[in-house]
C-alpha cells in the first residue's frame, strides 16, 4: 500500500471509497451528456467546482453534516472563465449561488416580478436591469453551448462525477484546467458501515466515528488527467497557517496553483501560491462591486497560456 502523506496516492483508500459509494442515479446520462459537451472541443476548458459537499449520516438521509461555502467563488469565476473564452463543467451543490444570479435578491421569483393589470406578470422596476442581464448571459453561454451545469449533494455523488469529467477532459491534455473551489468533506461515514433508518435520539447520546476521505487530489493529477492544470483551494480561519498550509497541499497533491483564502476575509483578497512565488491578489476597492475574481481568473488566464505553450514546446 503507498503512504498518502509522501503525497503518493493511496490507491487502495480510494478504490475502496469508490467501490463501497452508492452508485450514481444518473451516472450514465451524466458520462453522456459531459461527452457530448466536450465533443469535438479542443479549446480550453475548465472544471469549476462550487459548493460544499455533505456527509450523510442514515443511507435514508435525514441528517448530515454540511461544508461551508456559498456558491459564490464558484458562480462569479465561471462567469470570468466564459467571458475568457473558456467552455465551463459546474460542479455545484444544489441550491447554492449560480453564475449570473450572485446581484439578484434571495428570492428572485418573488422580489422580481410583480402581477399587474389582473394576471399580467411584469418586472419590477427596480430589478429590470439586474434580470435583463442575467438571462441574457445565461441564455448566451447556454446557446453557444460553453456552460455545462452538473449537480451534486453528497462526498459520494461529488468525487464519482468529478473522477468522471476528469476522465472525460484528459484528451485535452494541457488545455483543460481543473479550478476546484468546492469546500469538500475531510470526514465521512462509509456507506457499508451508516446505519439505513434514522438514529432515534431515544438511544442516548450519539457516538460516531468519522473515516477520513481520501485524498483525490494526486489522484486527479497522477492518473486522471495528468496534464491538466490544477489549481486546488485551501481556506483556513487562521491567517497565520494559511499560506504554510497552501504550500503543503501544493507540493503534496503536486498542484500547479493553491488559492489560500481566509474566512473572513475571502471576497476581497486571496493568494495565490505557486512554485514560482506568491502573489496576493485584491479586489479593486474603487470600484464598487468588483470582484476579487476578476484579477484572479485574468491571472489564471495568463498563467494556464504559458503552461500550455511550454507543454508545446517539449
Ligand atoms: C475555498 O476555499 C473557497 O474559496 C470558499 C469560497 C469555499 C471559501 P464561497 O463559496 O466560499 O464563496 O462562500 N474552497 C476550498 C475549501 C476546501 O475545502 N479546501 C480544502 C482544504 O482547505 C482542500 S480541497 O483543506
Amino acid at each position: 500500500m503507498m503512504d498518502a502523506s509522501n503525497g503518493s496516492a493511496n490507491f487502495e483508500e480510494i478504490n475502496s471509497f469508490f467501490d463501497s459509494a452508492p452508485s450514481l442515479k444518473d451516472g450514465e446520462a451524466i458520462k453522456r451528456k459531459v461527452e457530448e459537451f466536450l465533443e469535438g472541443r479542443a479549446n480550453r476548458v475548465v472544471c469549476v467546482t462550487s459548493g460544499g459537499t455533505t456527509v450523510p449520516l442514515e443511507q435514508r438521509c435525514v441528517r448530515y453534516i454540511d461544508n461551508f461555502s456559498s456558491g459564490h467563488r464558484g458562480a462569479a469565476s465561471t462567469e470570468y472563465f466564459l467571458k475568457a473564452g473558456y467552455a465551463v463543467v459546474f460542479l455545484y451543490r444544489r441550491g447554492t449561488c449560480q453564475p449570473y444570479c450572485r446581484s439578484l435578491p434571495d428570492d428572485p421569483l418573488l422580489e422580481c416580478f410583480e402581477v399587474t393589470n389582473g394576471s399580467n406578470v411584469t418586472v419590477n422596476p427596480i430589478h429590470a436591469k439586474t434580470v435583463e442581464g442575467a438571462i441574457i448571459d445565461n441564455h448566451l453561454a447556454v446557446t453557444r453551448g460553453t456552460l455545462l451545469k452538473l449537480p451534486f449533494t453528497t462526498i459520494f455523488e461529488y468525487l464519482q462525477i468529478l473522477q468522471l469529467i476528469a476522465l472525460s477532459m484528459r484528451s485535452l491534455g494541457p488545455s483543460a484546467l481543473f479550478y476546484l473551489a468546492a469546500a469538500v468533506s475531510d470526514f465521512y461515514v462509509p456507506w457499508e458501515s451508516m446505519t439505513v433508518h434514522k438514529i432515534q435520539s431515544s438511544s442516548g447520546p450519539l457516538d460516531m466515528r468519522l473515516a477520513q476521505v481520501p485524498k483525490m487530489l494526486s489522484v486527479l493529477r497522477k492518473d486522471w488527467a495528468p496534464l491538466a492544470f490544477c489549481i486546488s483551494f485551501k481556506l483556513e480561519t487562521d491567517t497565520k497557517i494559511l499560506v504554510d498550509k497552501a504550500n503543503m497541499a501544493l507540493k503534496k497533491y503536486n498542484m500547479d496553483m493553491v488559492v489560500a483564502n481566509e474566512l473572513l476575509t475571502r471576497k476581497e483578497e486571496v493568494i495565490v501560491v505557486t512554485k514560482g512565488g506568491n502573489v496576493i491578489v485584491q479586489r479593486d476597492k474603487t470600484e464598487s462591486g468588483a470582484d476579487v475574481e476578476d484579477p484572479l481568473i485574468k491571472l489564471i488566464v495568463d498563467t494556464h497560456s504559458s503552461y500550455i505553450t511550454s507543454k508545446q514546446i517539449v
